[in-house]
């Protein structure tokens, strides 16, 4: 095959990937959302041009030369009538960067922009960023919160692995030009998971920070927490006040953490969280919802049970194992809201659902009682109210 015919092939594929159409996939109902038949953004959606040098006289063979192994945990905004997701891009190198893709509708046709996001380094340059949250914000910039990881310098020599996560801080007015903010200072160790809340509360920039002792432990860390500043440009947090615990033998037990910035309805703000635990395959992340209060967004007034979303079927396999994660959703003018999550480290994927919906999903799921006892009676509560319904 010449370099031509291999060229227009591959040209071929990676145009029937990003125009397929995604359709609700109709094999799988719970009626709290809809999931879809494709992913919506892979690796394999990286553009041909930041992977192989295209000049037949200096890539006489067409090699790839800077392969991208994976797109994942994606920030999402609604931009300029589009959905604009903010993606975790990884190279074969394991290093990610972030890079902007756009779809028309949210579900499918996500087509990355021609280069991908350059972030301004602080004087204490990234090993790695990722996870961006983005967050229009009432002062009237779009702030990115995402991690920034670098190697500990107080490992002992030899251990190339001890790692510290901090939270980076961005903001931008056109989703091209990138200022770079200094590091959110906090009382924690490292930090991972922080989010703006994107209104003012008590005259104040609020965060949902995730305190951790450890670059994977939470160890102290007791869950979700909240904290105010002053100021973005100079971000400092005095304390953290836990607004959604840890709890043992929960999907949240290890860790967990916010995932994109919370939904203002009438009432009250809707958040999407992952939750982390143990088991014999390592660590399973899965998705869960909570409600809080419309005024005072750190009391938490409703705790639907268990998981919201959890892998199924080909999500189960990636990169990595048993992790679904998202830091992007987008609630539209009409009501839906447009769910972006990752599956295995790997690729993203959508879910749709509506404010009605997921209103209804977190004020009557009843909360997780904790005890396999309290739980029969809770789903024999239910068996026995469809009964007695039935039988009128
Ligand atoms: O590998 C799973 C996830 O692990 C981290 O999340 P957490 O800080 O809650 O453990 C993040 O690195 C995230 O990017 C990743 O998807």
């Amino acid at each position: 095959m010449t370099f031509e015919q291999k060229l227009a092939r591959l040209r071929a594929k990676h145009d029937e990937l990003i125009t397929r159409p995604n359709l609700v996939d109709e094999s799988w109902y719970n009626g709290v959302y809809e999931r879809y038949e494709h992913p919506v953004v892979t690796a394999a959606h990286a553009p041909l041009e930041w992977r192989f040098d295209l000049n037949p006289a200096t890539n006489p063979h067409l090699l790839e030369r800077l392969g991208v192994n994976v797109a994942f945990n994606a920030g999402a905004i609604e931009w300029e009538g589009k959905i604009v997701l903010c993606v975790r891009v990884e190279g074969n190198d394991r290093k990610s960067f972030f890079a902007i893709a756009e779809s028309p509708n949210g579900v499918d046709n996500f087509r990355f922009w021609d280069e991908p996001v350059v972030m301004p380094e602080t004087a204490d340059p990234d090993t790695n960023v990722y996870d961006m949250r983005l967050v229009k914000h009432e002062d009237g910039w779009v702030y990115g919160l995402f991690c920034t990881e670098r190697k500990d310098p107080n490992a002992p020599k030899g251990d190339l692995s001890s790692a510290v996560a901090q939270c980076g801080i961005t903001r931008t007015k056109d989703l091209k030009k990138w200022e770079r903010l200094p590091d959110l200072k906090s009382r924690s160790a490292q930090q991972r998971n922080v989010v703006l809340h994107p209104e003012f509360v008590n005259g104040k920039y609020a965060l949902y920070t995730r305190p951790q002792d450890g670059f994977i432990d939470a160890g102290s860390g007791g869950g979700i927490g909240w904290a105010y500043c002053d100021s973005m440009e100079n971000a400092v947090t005095g304390e953290e006040i836990i607004i959604d615990p840890r709890v043992y033998h929960t999907i949240k037990e290890s860790k967990n953490g916010l995932g994109p910035a919370p939904i203002k309805t009438p009432e009250g703000w809707l958040n999407l969280a992952h939750g982390v635990r143990g088991s014999a395959s390592g660590l399973r992340y899965v998705l869960y919802c909570f409600l809080s209060d419309l005024k005072e967004p750190w009391k938490v007034t409703h705790r639907p049970s268990g998981y919201f979303i959890s892998d199924v079927d080909d999500e189960r396999i990636g990169d990595l194992t048993n992790i679904i994660f998202a830091n992007g959703w987008v609630a539209r003018a009409d009501g839906s809201i447009l769910v972006y999550y990752a599956s295995c480290d790997t690729r993203m994927h959508v879910a749709t659902t509506s404010v009605a919906r997921l209103l209804d999903y977190v004020k009557n799921t009843p909360e997780d009682p904790l005890r396999s006892a309290a739980c029969v009676q809770q789903r024999i509560e239910l068996i026995r109210k469809n009964h007695a319904f039935l039988k009128k």
